[in-house]
């Protein structure tokens, strides 16, 4: 993986912060319009160590992040959402890490959840705290986008063991252990169901925690379609089946 990105060290490194040996990873793909707005609110809320992977992008998202002076590195082609999670996890690892964010460029993720998740992890309860928009009152999910997730939970139950409410929601909390251990090989949206994979084969301990995601006709015109969630779908069985 080493060699096909560019580490630029403007990190924002502060070990005397609380939030210091908390990193958020961000992968991003053409998220130009949103990156600088989820990045200043992440710093808002005592956040400093970000780290962005520009997954080849088309648009200016490099540019755009790295004008907010955190972590940019970059993919010089698309490799998927799943590469560049296991590239910025690498990355924060290397820094010596000891929390780590999965946190969304498109602005559906709130910042105020992290705190929720990071208290699970770091009480020991968990080594992964993982988000779910369905353990609170949702009325933010579109019905189509809905059925298309719950289906996904029957398939990553029937998959990979585990029963989740909310298999494919990016926003996650590794402690450094839990993260050296989850290896992530798919690059692309299958990652989500490894990830879950990972934590029933290594057996570590896991929570759900309730997040809020927002829809946003910004995030709607540029999330997963219908027809890209199915081939996500058979690709998970593919994989699985070939593994
Ligand atoms: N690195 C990378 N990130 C991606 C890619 N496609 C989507 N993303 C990012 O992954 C996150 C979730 O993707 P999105 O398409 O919004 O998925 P959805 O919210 O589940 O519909 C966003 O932050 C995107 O910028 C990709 O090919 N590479
Ligand atoms: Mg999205």
């Amino acid at each position: 993986m080493v060699g096909d990105y560019l580490y630029n060290s403007r990190s924002v490194f502060d070990n005397k912060m609380k939030k210091g040996n908390v990193y958020v990873v961000i992968a991003a793909y053409n998220e130009d319009k949103s990156i600088g707005r989820v990045i200043k609110g992440l710093k808002r809320h005592g956040y400093r160590n970000i780290v962005v992977v520009d997954d080849g992008s088309k648009d200016k998202t490099f540019e755009a992040a790295l004008k907010e002076k955190v972590s940019v590195l970059k993919h010089l082609v698309n490799r998927g959402q799943g590469a560049s999670l296991e590239t910025g996890i690498d990355y924060a690892l290397s820094k010596s890490a000891d929390y780590i964010v999965t946190f969304d460029a498109d602005g559906q993720h709130h910042p105020e959840d992290i705190e929720s998740l990071l208290k699970v992890v770091k009480s020991g309860k968990a080594g992964v705290a993982l988000g779910s928009r369905f353990l609170k009152h949702d009325s933010n999910t579109p019905f189509m986008r809905r059925i298309v997730l719950k289906v996904g939970i029957l398939v990553v139950w029937f998959l990979c063991g585990i029963k989740l409410s909310d298999s494919h929601n990016g926003f996650r909390v590794f402690s450094r252990n839990a993260a050296q251990q989850i290896n992530i090989t798919s690059d692309r949206m299958e990652h989500a169901s490894q990830i879950v994979e990972e934590i029933h084969l290594k057996k570590i301990p896991y929570k759900e925690v309730p997040v809020t995601i927002t829809y946003s006709d910004y995030s709607k015109g540029k999330g997963q379609s219908g027809w890209n969630s199915i081939k996500i779908g058979l690709r998970m069985i593919f994989r699985r089946l070939t593994h």
